[in-house]
């Protein structure tokens, strides 16, 4: 845990930054606090924020965040005070609580839930999981997997600590939550709060076969399907959650450290078309896709992994619009963070980001609005940020 005078410095910077946001700057009410907090400080070698600072902190972090894309959204979070929580099973109803609100039956609203900050490092909140809602993974005796291949080390703890998952490929996991230092437990996710989307194609599907016959009743080549499924896309299997809840992160601010704080916006497009189901490490659907679209696959100059990376995006981006569920592409996204960027370039003076990170699989070419611009990072975060949480 950290010196106080660190604290008492990093606080400092916290509330200027907080009272210059209200255009308060030296008033009477944050010299009035800054001497409230540092008293605290002194006498206990820590201090409370209030919610107001709490929600503005949160913002501010979002903000800061170097590696997110979707900050042009920073000022719309839904901030939900959980600091006065002191069992798992108050966690629980907590991140119930943000999920159901989050999904929000498919339009996604940004939230944070915020337990209580560590204290002297041995009475941690913590969320066991990296994202609130995930598929497990297990490993069979032939080395093969089965479900998330990410996931197979935590599915071994869940099924230490007594989890039984299906052992399908689209088992979600259960929370993992331990309070104030404890031993973790488990809780069941209720599955009515788990919005799933089935992934179909727009096109590999037999609506869009019915409709070709029905517009031109153009019959013989269409017969030819006929040896291959209608629906081979849909019968690949392949689904998704509607909600990306990152629980494995750190909150920082005003010197003050949040240990389990949940968040989430929504998904862009690609970190599930691409990495999710895309990378040979995941679900590695890039063969079955091309095989199934007809490509050769022993030849790389038939390009099969890009064809069939475009035709898994699309059908993720078609899948959510379909089902009613926030979901943003790449383009679009790439081009609101760069308003966003210039934004924060003209009224903040600069917009920390990880340029990396900023650039979106499946893209790296075509961002040309990047590609002019000189590679660029910022390791070092802002004070108040969200950052990764180890141990
Ligand atoms: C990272 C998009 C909301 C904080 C990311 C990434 C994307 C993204 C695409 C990269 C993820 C990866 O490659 O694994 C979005 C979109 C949002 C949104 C579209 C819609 C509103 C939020 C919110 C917060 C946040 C509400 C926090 C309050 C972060 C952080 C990272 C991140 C801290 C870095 C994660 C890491 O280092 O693993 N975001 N985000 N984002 N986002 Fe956002
Ligand atoms: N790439 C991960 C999710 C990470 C967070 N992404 C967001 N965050 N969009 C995946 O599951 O693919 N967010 O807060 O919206």
């Amino acid at each position: 845990c950290r010196p106080v005078e660190e604290v008492r410095s990093l606080a400092k910077d916290f509330f200027d930054q907080y009272y210059t946001s209200i255009k308060r700057y030296n008033s009477t009410s944050h010299v009035q606090r800054w001497e409230q907090v540092q008293g605290e400080i002194t006498d206990t070698g820590t201090y409370n924020l209030t919610e107001t600072e709490l929600v503005y902190g949160a913002k501010l972090a979002w903000r800061n965040s170097v590696r997110c894309i979707g900050r042009i959204q920073w000022a719309k979070l839904q901030v939900f005070d959980a600091r006065s929580v002191t069992t798992t099973t108050g966690m629980f109803e907590a991140v119930c609580k943000h999920i159901k609100y989050a999904t929000n039956k498919g339009n996604i609203r940004s939230a944070i839930t915020i337990f209580p900050q560590r204290t002297d490092g041995k009475h941690d909140f913590r969320i066991w999981n990296p994202q609130l809602i995930g598929y497990a993974g297990y490993r069979q005796s032939d080395g093969t997997v089965i479900g998330d291949p990410i996931s197979i080390e935590f599915t071994e703890v869940c099924t230490k600590l007594g989890w039984k998952g299906k052992g399908t490929k689209w088992d979600i996991l259960p929370l993992v939550l331990s309070s104030d230092g404890h031993d973790p437990e488990y809780f069941e996710i209720p599955s009515e709060l788990i919005l799933e989307i089935p992934i179909v194609h727009p096109k590999y599907g037999f609506s869009f076969l019915f409709k070709t016959v029905i517009q031109y009743f153009y019959w013989y080549p269409m017969l030819t399907y006929a040896f291959f499924s209608f629906e081979w896309f849909a019968e690949m299997d392949i689904r998704w959650y509607a909600l990306p809840a990152v629980s494995s992160m750190l909150f920082d601010c005003g010197g003050l450290e949040f240990t389990a704080c949940p968040f989430n916006g929504w998904y862009m497009g690609t970190e599930i078309g691409c990495r999710d189901l895309g990378d040979v490490h995941r679900y590695n659907m890039l063969e079955e896709v091309a095989i199934r679209m007809g490509l050769d696959i022993k030849n790389p100059t038939t390009l099969w992994k890009d064809r069939a990376i475009v035709e898994l995006n699309l059908a993720v981006l078609y899948s959510y619009q379909k089902a009613g569920v926030t979901v943003v592409d790449h383009h679009t996204a790439s081009e609101s963070f760069m308003k966003h960027y210039e934004n924060e370039m003209r009224m903040r003076g600069g917009c920390p980001a990880d340029w990396v990170w900023m650039r979106a699989p499946q893209c790296r070419a075509l961002r040309h609005q990047y590609s002019t611009r000189k590679w660029h990072y910022t390791t070092s975060s802002q004070v108040t940020s969200i950052r990764i949480l180890r141990g």
